[in-house]
């Protein structure tokens, strides 16, 4: 055989291919070549020297059998696309000069010869019939054919599940099929079974065969919770939650199964996933184990390094490079990595493309049961309380740093050398996408999103409302947002439709309320004000704030809510709503204001003009201009300002006394429950805000029942507009008002998933 006849090393990785062409026996040289298995799709690579640097094409086997690279010529043998590769580069960036020694050309596809040999069905026909004793018998016989391949690339495992055929699955696992293995379209074993809904197959192929419920495809980059809420598959989607696969993972188009399911009207799928989300158990770890606030990244390798480098020794700190972020630091094989979190406001933290979580410890939980594209799975912490006597040098740890502005802090911290590990050349990328770590990007969520609310373990507990933090967390650069039409008029300004670049490239579409003749102080501080509460706000029935635009005009870009406002809808659709739509608005409205009460966070103005729609079954409170927060020592705020005030929704408290309160808020929810039963009518018509306090309070009237809410549901709004604030209901009992209700079927399907809000802060 000449020097390029031995050229086939069988299944090696891209990884070591590319060391034995640049250090192995033969010096490296352009066209020095090897050609592998490939080990993600049937087929095989070819890996070539060019330059200096190592290139790998895929070589790939068609159905027919037939080889080829890319688009190029077919070719039936391996060794016929070398010897074509060897006269001319066709496409390649240099023709084949000599091989890397390896082992002759593998004999052709593996097709299902047994067939033959056996004079019987062949492997693949015996596990796609469910004939387990033929199978036993071939096994027992040739036990290496457990994987092979047929001309689609399918190996009999694949086949049996194809198939529905479990007892086969079983078999097969325990003669070491392996799983991993795809077909000719990028399918696993998990994969298939998922897509064909055989809930046995997939907890056997988990618990037995020891397959990942985050198996990620090459190509889509879905995992089988997004496939089951595509396809609708309920059971499917419990039993893989059940089994550890996270609740949110993404797509490279940043969707969660739960965007899929909305967009896909799964509607019995979005309900499940919101009720697990509302469910999520506290979180395993304590930040108090593994939060270091005020160290940086030289004194976390520092660190690190006087606590041994154990592998999986990790703890995380504030970001170097982005500020608001955290960082993780993790020790692998004596080297340091680095990988950035990301979030989204407090809350969804994430890592590269890894799913969100709902607080930094539900993050780390799960990078403690499986590393997911990190080097290795997170093992022990470095304890903060471990810093000052391990690491030893105050400068590391100095709370200058938390004090310094974050243009200070970039550069003294190396903010560029961030996607570089320590000290390895390769970055230390989520293996399943290959990309940088640190090059991820805060995604925020599509609109429609949920979440729950993250906890924080760290004592003292977290100050209740966002109105003590000093700063945004979540500033956007202006280049990044591109405005739109215009949705409407705000309080502030235009509100308009556009889209944001996210720092990976990928553009949402997002909502942009502008500021009007912004350099007004007090219009910026109202904006800013607005701002800082939606910061701190995270719930499925109040809008997301995704940042701010703090050059000139000061923009608020939130999550777009596609039906707009509830008023609107209400006064384009009175001939299609019907009831039990408005009883799910009112529960939805409740429970979002239940939680603004646990957030202590008054409203001060909850009408139907901020209420939005992301649906017919969503509703989320917006418009957080007037909303403030109190304190912990009253139950109330009391204004200071007058300014213009919606007072046909105030109760006479406020408009007397400027005091508001949660019972306040209850009275105006009463008013916005009319403007929803009648239709968007305008309440007390035009009767000016005097006389309405006039009729409120001397005369004891109320507006009238709309002839289209029910007689329960008045009495219900008659109890909110109560003069005493005590013989109001609160929003809890408003919410289990809706939730109880024997007449309200509709609600009571959709309001599973909506927890008492109280219990999850
Ligand atoms: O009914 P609309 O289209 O819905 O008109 C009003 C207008 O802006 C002034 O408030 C719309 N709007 C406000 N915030 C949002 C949002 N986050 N998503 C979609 N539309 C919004 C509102």
């Amino acid at each position: 055989m000449d020097n390029c006849s031995r050229f086939f090393h069988g299944k090696v990785n891209r990884e070591n291919a590319t060391k034995l062409l640049l250090s192995g026996q033969v010096k490296p040289r352009d066209g020095l070549f090897l050609v592998r298995e490939s080990l993600r799709s049937p087929g095989y690579v070819l890996s070539l020297v060019f330059s200096g640097q190592v290139y790998h094409y895929q070589i790939s086997s068609r159905e027919d059998g037939y080889l080829r690279i890319d688009d190029g010529p077919l070719f039936k043998k391996l060794d016929l696309v070398v010897g074509h590769y060897r006269v001319q580069p066709d496409g390649l960036p240099c023709h084949l000069t000599a091989a890397a020694p390896g082992g002759g050309p593998p004999p052709t596809i593996e097709a299902p010869r047994q067939a033959m040999e056996f004079g019987g069905p062949s492997l693949h026909q015996a596990s796609s019939e469910g004939s387990v004793p033929i199978i036993l018998r071939h096994l027992a016989e040739r036990p290496q054919d457990v994987n092979c391949r047929d001309m689609h690339g399918s190996t009999p495992l694949l086949e049996a599940i194809r198939n529905g055929q479990e007892s086969v699955v079983k078999v097969l696992l325990s003669h070491r099929a392996d799983p991993t293995i795809r077909d000719t379209n990028g399918s696993t074993a998990l994969k298939l079974a998922t897509t064909c809904g055989y809930l046995n197959i997939v907890r056997m192929l988990i618990e037995e065969g020891g397959c990942d419920a985050q198996d990620r495809a090459p190509k889509s980059g879905w995992v089988p919770l997004h496939e089951a809420a595509l396809c609708g598959y309920v059971d499917m989607c419990r039993l893989l939650l059940n089994l550890g696969a996270p609740l949110q993972p993404r797509t490279p188009e940043n969707e969660t199964p739960h965007d899929i399911a909305l967009r896909c009207g799964q509607g019995h799928i979005v309900e499940l996933l919101e009720r697990y989300n509302a469910n999520t158990p506290p979180p395993k770890s304590n930040r108090r184990d593994w939060l270091h606030r005020s160290l940086n990244r030289q004194g976390a390798v520092l660190l690190l390094q006087k606590t041994g480098m154990r592998d999986g020794t990790f703890m995380i700190r504030p970001s170097s490079r982005t500020v608001g972020f955290y960082a993780l630091s993790l020790c692998f094989m004596g080297e340091c990595f680095h990988y950035e979190i990301c979030s989204i406001g407090d809350y969804q933290f994430f890592i590269d493309d890894g799913p969100y979580f709902d607080g930094l410890e539900y993050l780390i939980d799960y990078y403690k049961v499986r590393s997911d594209g990190l080097r290795t799975t997170l093992l022990e912490p470095v304890r903060p309380d471990r810093a000052g006597t391990a690491a030893g040098s105050p400068m590391l740890f100095d709370d200058q740093l938390s004090r310094r502005s974050p243009q200070a802090a970039g550069p003294m911290l190396g903010a560029n050398t961030f996607p570089q590990p320590v000290p390895s050349p390769a970055p230390p990328t989520r293996m399943a996408s290959g990309k940088r770590p640190s090059a991820a990007s805060p995604a925020p969520p599509p609109h429609g999103h949920f979440s729950s609310i993250s906890s924080d373990t760290e004592p003292p507990p977290p100050p209740p409302a966002v109105a003590r933090r000093g700063s945004l967390s979540k500033t956007l650069n202006r280049e990044d947002v591109t405005l739109g039409r215009l949705l409407g008029e705000g309080e502030f300004g235009a509100v308009l439709k556009g889209s944001y670049r996210q720092r990976d490239g990928r553009m949402m579409d997002v909502a942009v309320k502008t500021l009007r003749g912004d350099d007004v102080p007090s219009g910026q501080r109202e904006f800013m004000r607005e701002a800082r509460v939606m910061m701190s706000l995270n719930n499925p029935c109040v809008v997301k704030l995704i940042g701010v635009v703090q050059s000139k005009p000061m923009m608020l870009v939130q999550e777009l809510v596609a039906l707009g406002s509830l008023l609107n809808y209400l006064l384009d659709h009175v001939d299609s709503i019907d009831v039990s739509s408005m009883e799910l608005w009112a529960s939805q409205i409740a429970n979002g204001m239940l939680y603004l009460e646990t957030k202590k966070f008054v409203h001060r103005d909850l009408a139907a003009r901020n209420i939005l729609l992301s649906s017919m079954t969503q509703a989320k409170i917006s418009d957080f201009g007037l909303s403030r927060a109190y304190g912990t020592d009253s139950d109330y705020y009391r204004a200071t300002e007058g300014g213009r005030w919606p007072v046909k929704w105030y109760a006479p408290e406020s408009i007397n006394y400027g005091t508001f309160s949660s019972a306040s808020d209850v009275w105006s929810y009463g008013v916005t429950l009319w403007e929803m039963y009648s239709f968007g009518a305008q309440p007390y018509a035009d009767m000016r805000g005097v006389e309405v306090l006039e009729m409120l309070e001397n005369r004891g009237d109320r507006l009238a029942r709309p002839s289209y809410c029910p007689e329960h549901t008045y009495r219900l709004m008659l109890k909110c507009w109560s003069l005493e604030e005590r013989e109001r209901p609160t929003f809890s009992q408003l919410y289990q008002f809706f939730l109880n209700d024997p007449g309200f079927a509709a609600i009571r399907s959709h309001s599973e998933f909506y927890q008492d809000p109280r219990t999850l802060v």
